[in-house]
């Protein structure tokens, strides 16, 4: 029970850091559709102590490389899972 609680209490944690996490204005710089990959030139990422760069980002969701083209604005936010920076959320 207690292992329950702490894992339901994490979960909502989680989610609540989640949510706080703020979008973060981009660049598309590059599309790579077959490789899941998108080159972002991004304004500075608070939560991951990241300033203003260009860089490559892996998707959680490949679908989301659909209709993105070099020079959209989007609104992202990224982590790091498994060791690599991926764009959880993107907004177009
Ligand atoms: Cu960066």
């Amino acid at each position: 029970m207690k292992t329950l609680i702490a894992a339901v209490a994490a979960a909502l944690l989680a989610g609540v850091v989640l949510a706080q996490t703020a979008l973060t204005a981009g660049e598309v710089v590059k599309v790579d559709k077959s490789g899941g990959k998108l080159t972002l030139k991004h304004e500075e990422l608070k939560n991951l102590d990241m300033p203003a760069m260009t860089m490559n980002f892996r998707v959680t969701d490949r679908t989301w490389l659909d209709g993105l083209a070099p020079g959209q604005k989007v609104r992202f936010v990224a982590e790091k899972v498994n060791g690599q920076y991926t764009v959880v959320r993107l907004e177009k």
